[in-house]
């Protein structure tokens, strides 16, 4: 765990978030500042900065629960797209310094004006 890391905080109950999944290696919760409805964010518990120091088992653990969670947004709350989506570095508008998958829902009558 790092400290002064937001996504270490939740992860470990330290800082408030809404959570939605979690397994034994990852944490899903509602992203604070949505692109859509159900907008999440996927994490491993362990810290890494990004996709260049993620461990194998925990992108791995990340993509599998982002896929499960895609495909309950589909199924249960009637999205007709998903956008799974990471940014590495700052150029790449990463902002969060704790390796994370989004999961951003897409509906066809909310999203036609975006
Ligand atoms: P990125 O730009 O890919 O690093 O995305 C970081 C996302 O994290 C951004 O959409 C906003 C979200 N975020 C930042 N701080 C917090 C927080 O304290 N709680 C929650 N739930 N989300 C956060």
């Amino acid at each position: 765990m790092s400290s002064d890391c937001i996504f270490c905080q939740i992860v470990a109950g330290d800082a408030p978030s809404a959570p939605i999944a979690e397994t034994e290696s990852t944490f899903a919760f509602m992203d604070i500042q949505p692109g859509s409805d159900g907008h999440l964010l996927v994490v491993p518990k362990r810290h890494s900065t990004d996709l260049r120091d993620v461990p194998a088992e925990d992108l791995s653990a990340v993509a599998l629960e982002s896929q499960r969670i895609a495909k309950h947004a589909f199924d249960a709350w009637g999205a007709d797209g998903v956008n799974l989506l990471n940014c590495c570095g700052a150029e790449a508008w990463q902002t969060v310094f704790h390796f994370h998958m989004h999961v951003i829902p897409r509906y066809r009558d909310k999203d036609k004006d975006r």
